[in-house]
């Protein structure tokens, strides 16, 4: 297991060398933030940013994200020319030593909660998704200004009422065939460079706003893999994402996709469903719905020996800063993941 941890570059509040701090830390996951979607990034800001992580004392072995543009997704006719800068950021960054790069095909609204400072009994704040909130800022049938937080700031009102409503011209299958005409071109120049893809699932696993999502449960990550039947085309596990529904069985995914060759990077984190949505929650397994002794275990046993990120962590100790990304709890997240991983193979070595 290669523990990691995500920073947002030159602009983010964790510094770097606090990070490398943190007990077995090896690889920073990060991405170039210069660029639109869609264009190519410069082979000086990867450089700079693999030599930022490296003057720090860890490597940069993993991307996330490289975001897919939405014409892309829609099967716009622009789609040609995106899929190709696309490739090129693949060849680039795996000239700088990156080794997977994680991703998700998301319509418009990549992972959605309702409120990112959320109280919780212990005084700390986390993410939180509650339907009723959800329910209040539909796009196309509010007429308020109401926003969710993550929501792209760079769309207006009108414009993203008219992505919503291309996207909502287009079926699940549509969205599947995108998907294919992306992979079957993008992941033979991944396995040319040794990159693995690995794609994250949607965030919560469920429609948002009608929008067709395809990427939610284990019939999805099947037919996802069945695509293009190759290793370089994988998976993120994203705990949080996939356990914020009873219906998704974490444990016994991650076992299984770990044993397929599948899993090249894992999101650690844990979730309280509740009746009306779900809450982030601290790592430890006590505080959320998920058995994550069980997780690791699963990944273990079926020979994982990928990256693993603590995904969000809360607010703690009065600090500050991008909503999930805070050190502090995240760290503690990376320790619990340490101490998993030392029990998980203990018990195979004894
Ligand atoms: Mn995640």
């Amino acid at each position: 297991m290669k523990l990691s941890f995500r920073w947002y570059g030159n602009d983010d509040n964790v510094r770097l060398d606090y990070i490398r701090q943190i007990p077995n830390m090896s690889t920073i996951v990060s991405a170039v933030y210069d660029v639109p979607v869609g264009e190519v990034w410069s082979n000086e800001s990867i450089i700079a940013l693999k030599d930022n992580v490296e003057t720090a004392g860890m490597k940069f072995e993993v991307v996330e994200s490289i975001p897919v543009h939405e014409d892309i997704k829609l099967g716009k006719p622009a789609r040609d020319l995106l899929i190709e800068n696309y490739c090129e950021n693949i060849r680039r960054v795996a000239k700088a030593g990156v080794k997977v790069i994680c991703y998700n095909f998301m319509p418009v609204f990549d992972w959605t909660r309702t409120d990112l400072f959320h109280p919780l009994p212990d005084g700390s704040t986390t993410l939180v998704y509650y339907e009723e909130q959800a329910a209040k800022v539909n796009p196309l049938e509010s007429e308020s200004d109401l926003t969710l937080p993550g929501w792209d700031a760079s769309y207006s009102r009108d414009e993203l009422k008219d992505i919503v409503a291309e996207y909502q011209a287009l079926s699940d299958e549509d969205l599947w065939g995108n998907l294919a005409y992306f992979l079957k071109r993008v992941i033979p120049v991944a396995a040319e460079n040794d990159v693995y893809m690995a794609i994250h699932q949607d965030d919560p696993c469920w429609g948002i706003f009608g929008l067709p999502r395809i990427i939610s449960n284990e019939s999805d990550l099947d037919r996802l893999l069945g695509i293009v039947d190759d290793a370089h085309n994988g998976l993120t596990l994203c705990c949080g994402s996939l356990g914020c529904s009873e219906k998704n069985d974490v444990v016994r995914l991650a076992e299984k996709y770990a044993r397929m060759g599948r899993i090249h990077f894992v999101h650690m984190r844990n979730v309280e469903i509740l009746p009306n949505g779900f809450e982030e929650r601290a790592h430890y397994s006590k505080c959320g719905s998920l058995d994550m002794y069980a997780i690791a275990k699963a990944l273990h046993d079926g020979g994982f020996d990928g990256y693993i990120r603590p995904d969000h962590g809360r607010m703690i100790w009065g600090e500050t800063g991008r909503a999930g990304y805070g050190l502090y709890d995240r760290a503690l997240g990376a320790a619990y993941i340490n101490g998993l991983w030392e029990a998980v193979s203990a018990v195979d070595n004894g």
